[in-house]
C-alpha cells in the first residue's frame, strides 16, 4: 500500500494541508469530467427528482456510482489513511464547479463550523480530512482554493451568513476574520492531482477568469471516532478497515445512477442532516431541504 511519507504527514500536521498529490492520470480525470458533462446534458432541464446541481453539490456519492468510485481512488485513500489511520468512512462527496468567466467564489470559511460533527462531546475533531481532486485545471486564474498555512491550529472562528449571490456556499458563510493576501497559498492543481485539507483550515476560492470550467470533486473522510452531535443520526460509507464504534449508520454505495432506492436514501439522509446544517441559520430549515422535488430549492451544503 502506498501512502504519505512521514515527512509529508509532518508537513500536513504543521500546515493543515498537502498538495499537489497524484490521484490518477489526467486522461482518467478527463473521463470523470466527461461523465459529469454527460449528466449535465441528460438532465439539462431537470434532475431525477431535484435539480442536478443538488446532487452534484451534496452527497453525490449516495446517488452517483462514479462519485463513490472517485472517493475510493486508491492513491487518495492511501494518503488519507496515512493521516486518519486504517479505518476510514466517506461522509460526503461534493462537486464544486465554476464556469469559465464567472464571478462565483467561495468565501473564507472553516468546514467544521456547520456540519455538527465532532469527537464525543466536542464540536470539533482531528479525525476528519477533505481530499479535493481536480477534474479540470485549478489555477489562480480559474479560481483554485486558497489556504492559510497553520490556520487549522486555531479554533473554529465566528462565521456570518451573507447569502451572497455569487457564493457557492449555501449560506454564503464567511469567517469574521481578515485574511491578508500575503498569507494565502494558492492550491494550483492539474487534472488528476489532489490536495488534502484539515476541517479547521481557513480556506476560500476566487472567481474563474479562465476560458475553461473549473471542476473539483471534494471527498470528506472521517474515522469511526467522529460523531454527529447536532442531528439525531448521520450516515457514512466504510471504505477502509472497519467501524467498531458504530457512530454512523453505515450505508451501501448506490446500486445504479439515480436508482429509486438511492434517491429514497438520499432524501432520508438529507432530511436528517438538514437539522445539523441549518442549526444557527437565520433562515428556516426548509429553505435548505431540497427533498421536496422543487427543482429551484437551495442545495443543502456546507
Ligand atoms: O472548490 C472550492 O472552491 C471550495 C471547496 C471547499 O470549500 C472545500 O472543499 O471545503
Amino acid at each position: 500500500m502506498g501512502g504519505l511519507t512521514q515527512r509529508q504527514v509532518d508537513q500536513y500536521l504543521d500546515d493543515g494541508f498537502l498538495f499537489p498529490l497524484k490521484a490518477m492520470d489526467s486522461d482518467v480525470a478527463s473521463s470523470y469530467r466527461a461523465k459529469i458533462e454527460a449528466l449535465e446534458e441528460k438532465y439539462v432541464k431537470s434532475g431525477p427528482r431535484s435539480d442536478l446541481n443538488q446532487y452534484f453539490r451534496v452527497n453525490a456519492h449516495l446517488v452517483l456510482p462514479f462519485a463513490m468510485e472517485l472517493a475510493k481512488t486508491p492513491a487518495v485513500l492511501d494518503s488519507i489513511s496515512s493521516i486518519l489511520g486504517p479505518n476510514v468512512l466517506v461522509w460526503s462527496v461534493e462537486l464544486f464547479i465554476k464556469e469559465a468567466h464567472t464571478s462565483k467564489i467561495v468565501s473564507w470559511h472553516q468546514d467544521l463550523t456547520y456540519w455538527g460533527l465532532g469527537d464525543e462531546t466536542d464540536g470539533d475533531t482531528e479525525h476528519l480530512a477533505s481530499a479535493w481532486i481536480a477534474l479540470s485545471p485549478a489555477t489562480t486564474e480559474s479560481g483554485c482554493m486558497k489556504f492559510v498555512a497553520g490556520s487549522q491550529k486555531q479554533a473554529i472562528q465566528p462565521h456570518n451568513d451573507t447569502f451572497g449571490e455569487d457564493n457557492l456556499l449555501s449560506r454564503g458563510q464567511e469567517m469574521a476574520v481578515d485574511v491578508k493576501a500575503e498569507e494565502e497559498v494558492n492550491i494550483e492543481l492539474q487534472p488528476g492531482e489532489f490536495s488534502i485539507h484539515h476541517g479547521r483550515m481557513f480556506h476560500a476560492s476566487g472567481s474563474n477568469t479562465s476560458d475553461d470550467r473549473r471542476i473539483g470533486c471534494v471527498i470528506r473522510y472521517v474515522t469511526p471516532d467522529v460523531k454527529q452531535l447536532v442531528a439525531q443520526r448521520d450516515y457514512a460509507i466504510l471504505v477502509r478497515g472497519y467501524d467498531a464504534k458504530q457512530n454512523w449508520i453505515n450505508v451501501a454505495a448506490p446500486d445504479g445512477e439515480f436508482s429509486e432506492a438511492s434517491l429514497d436514501l438520499y432524501e432520508k439522509v438529507l432530511a436528517d442532516q438538514a437539522i445539523a446544517l441549518t442549526a444557527g441559520a437565520e433562515t428556516e430549515a426548509t429553505q435548505f431541504y431540497a427533498g421536496s422535488g422543487d427543482s429551484h430549492s437551495t442545495p443543502v451544503s456546507i
